[in-house]
């Protein structure tokens, strides 16, 4: 018999229930952090948030295991954080400083944590698709068991790599789950004007694959149980699905962006859907952890943010010669 929604939470540790919750909180402190520092010129490029979209994140990502994949998108944050990168790199990384992931040479776009699983940011939307459908084939021909999550958001759903890349993991039948974050805009399109349709997740019937749909993206634990399902189903070689979330994001689409196709009473009534919060009163009233607890786990990703601005800060630019490094693989 199926576990009731009540039992399935039940089923997950107390200490994977807290550390849902760090990892939100990872995020959040990071990425404000970041736009505190963007705000005074201490971050080159530009820098997409995920504040807001935690939950959305965490879920999907909490619902691997070891030696699975990711690919993400330009709003690459939160998956990277949930994939547990190294915060000190990370923040080196989007500062351009040598120590960083990437050596400083990918910055807050294009962060790789291959040692994680995760194949990469990128900047070109839809440009996560083909690479995600390579490493699910990888898996496949490799017989790993291993499965790819490849994110990308609604306004990727009218690339031409987004139909190619369904078509041909479902005719291979291959490990992927592709997954839409819809925060309702791409930069300043509402989703609404670009498809006829009410949700992305419907386009899966036109390639013959499952589509699945996380009404409040914004509820961690129904974006982790979905996924626990999505990748038991994935594993077991019956080919790929859509599924579609539906969140937001509470800053601007870049840091260069004033936000003013959006009101200020839409903003405010997301913020009210906090996930965060919402997680921390759904554990406090299961009495699943407490209040202490949990403001605790905040503290000290707030301190481990703080270091890891010091590390960026103290480490080095990477040198004119290491330009040459890295371009060809050994
Ligand atoms: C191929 C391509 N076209 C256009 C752009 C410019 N661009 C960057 S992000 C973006 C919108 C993406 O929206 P969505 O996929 O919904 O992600 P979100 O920013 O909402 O998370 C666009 C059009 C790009 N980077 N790549
Ligand atoms: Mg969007």
């Amino acid at each position: 018999m199926a576990k009731s929604k009540k039992e399935k939470n039940q089923a997950i540790s107390k200490e994977k229930l807290l550390h849902m919750h760090k990892l939100m909180c990872d995020i959040r402190n990071f990425d404000d952090k970041v736009n505190y520092m963007v705000k005074r010129g201490q971050v080159p490029g530009m820098t997409h948030f995920s504040v807001g979209e935690e939950a959305a994140n965490v879920g999907a990502v909490a619902a691997l295991s070891d030696g699975d994949f990711i690919t993400s998108n330009h709003r690459g944050h939160g998956q990277t954080i949930a994939m547990e990168i190294d915060l000190n790199e990370m923040m080196a990384e989007i500062m351009g400083k040598a120590t960083g992931t990437c050596k400083g040479k990918g910055g807050s776009m294009h962060i790789a944590d291959l040692d994680k699983g995760n194949l990469g940011a990128n900047g070109i939307v839809g440009g996560g698709m083909g690479i995600a459908i390579g490493a699910a084939l990888t898996q496949k021909m490799k017989k790993t068991g291993k499965v790819v999550i490849c994110f990308f958001g609604d306004g990727a759903v009218n690339e031409g790599s987004f139909h190619e890349t369904l078509n041909m993991a479902s005719i291979w039948k291959l490990p992927v789950i592709f997954y839409s974050i819809n925060n309702l805009y791409g930069i300043s399109t509402p989703i609404s004007k670009v498809i006829n349709i009410d949700y992305n997740y419907k386009r899966a019937a036109s390639y013959g694959i499952p589509g699945h749909f996380i009404e409040d993206g914004n509820d961690l634990l129904a974006v982790y149980e979905k996924f626990v399902e999505l990748v038991d189903y994935v594993r077991a070689g019956n080919g790929p699905v859509l599924v579609e979330s539906i969140t937001y994001r509470w800053y601007g689409h870049s840091t260069s962006d004033p936000g003013k196709y959006r009101t200020k009473a839409e903003v405010d009534e997301w913020k009210k859907k906090d996930p965060i919060l919402k997680y921390k009163n759904d554990l406090i009233s299961k009495g699943l952890a407490t209040a202490e607890e949990l403001d605790a786990i905040n503290a000290k990703s707030m301190e481990s943010v703080e270091a890891s601005v010091k590390f960026a800060m103290e480490s080095p630019e990477p040198s004119l010669e290491s330009a040459y490094e890295d371009i060809f693989a050994d």
